[in-house]
């Protein structure tokens, strides 16, 4: 299949799955066109079977705002034209969906476009005044929709009042690239061999509660001999790092920015934090099971859809940050705890997360679409 894929390039979980999901469906031969403004962060240098295509806006002075989603529903109907596109599958909704829907509209409706919405699309964004009619507009007219949990297909439902077929795919992990890896020169970087390695990765928004990682790990650093690895960046890096030096362990937290290597560097952690006001996936949790790092994270959105407490991971209320401290302590002063819940997460991933069998769900997706078109 010729398949375009459109989403936030930033860091960012939507952008991340599409361009995952473009590199393996890349890999069992379909040709992927990314259609953004940017190269998406996770898209792996030379990638066969991906295509480029970037959309350009241009400004003129009348512009106070220049219209992106014109010059992207533009691009769209462009690509699908010149290189025969089966299908388009946008990835957040805003304003990816409405774009897919005008460039369908220019080609007689002849180009089915699947909606994947993430998250913030519908709880945060999504349900703002200004976005909430055209984004259940375009979600109401899209040929198909996804939701990653069932806890957004709920919330989609709720805050947009719609009763349309809305199937749950969830995020995934390819197991062979997200697996534990002793790599001592490494880990070495970060930690002595003597120490545990916890890790965070996000894009350090207020919805991700990054200073709470740093007092949790203050507590937990007082017990056990530890490092912070904040994987990332975002608008609360510098008062987490200010804060890390207020507790005084800013020595013991180091700030690596935005990644590429996210698996080598969870796949030489011990621990993921994420203690996040809002998560509808939690894609990060996932991806440090699969790595073996037990996730202490929270009950909230599609995160107890992910983590089973106790079993591959923790859950507790957002805030609760002496809480998650001792349950880190705990099960690092456990050793045996901590290799069955390292190896019940590993588990957890690769049986019911694998990509290979949510790639094939989204395959048959496509099926399904092209042949109603
Ligand atoms: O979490 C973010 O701020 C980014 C956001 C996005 O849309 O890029 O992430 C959402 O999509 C991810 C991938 O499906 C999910 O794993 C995240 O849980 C979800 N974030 C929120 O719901 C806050």
């Amino acid at each position: 299949m010729k398949i375009g894929i459109t989403c936030h390039p930033t860091y960012g979980g939507s952008g991340i799955v599409a361009t995952e999901i473009g590199m393996e469906l890349a890999q069992r031969g379909h040709e992927i066109h990314l259609i953004t403004y940017a190269n998406p962060i996770r898209l792996a240098h030379e990638t066969p079977g991906v295509f480029y295509h970037e959309v350009e806006v241009s400004s003129y002075p009348l512009f106070q705002y220049p219209p992106y989603s014109l010059a992207l529903a533009t691009r769209m109907a462009e690509v699908a034209t010149q290189v025969g596109l089966d299908l388009v599958h946008v990835h957040y909704a805003i304003p990816h969906s409405v774009s897919a829907l005008l460039a369908s509209q220019m080609l007689g409706n002849r180009l089915p476009f699947i909606t994947t919405l993430h998250g913030t699309d519908v709880t945060l964004v999504g349900s703002d005044p200004s976005y909430l009619p055209i984004t259940r507009f375009a979600i109401e007219n899209s040929p198909a929709v996804t939701c990653i949990s069932e806890h957004l297909r709920e919330e989609t439902r709720r805050v947009f009042g719609v009763n349309r077929a809305i199937e749950v795919i969830p995020n995934f992990v390819n197991k062979g690239i997200y697996r534990r890896r002793a790599n001592p020169e490494l880990r070495s970087l970060y930690a002595t061999p003597d120490e545990k390695l916890v890790a965070h990765l996000s894009n350090f928004r207020p919805v991700k509660r990054i200073l709470d990682c740093v007092r949790i790990f203050a507590r937990l650093t007082a017990k056990v001999p530890s490092r912070l690895l904040m994987i990332g960046d975002g608008p609360d890096r510098t008062p987490a790092e200010g804060l890390a030096r207020q507790l005084g362990v800013g020595d013991r937290v180091q700030f690596v920015g935005e990644r590429k290597d996210v698996a080598s560097l969870l796949g030489i952690s011990d621990l993921l934090l994420l203690p996040s006001q809002m998560e509808s996936f939690g894609l990060a949790a996932l991806e440090a099971m699969a790595c073996g790092a037990i996730p202490i994270t929270t009950r909230v959105g599609g995160l107890p859809e992910v983590v089973t407490d106790g079993l591959d991971g923790f859950l507790f209320e957002p805030g609760d940050i002496n809480a998650m401290a001792q349950a880190a302590e705990t099960v690092f002063l456990s050793p045996g705890r901590e290799q069955s819940m390292r190896a019940a997460g590993r588990r957890t991933a690769v049986t019911r997360f694998s990509s290979d069998d949510v790639i094939g769900t989204y395959l048959s997706l496509y099926e399904r679409i092209l042949d109603i078109y």
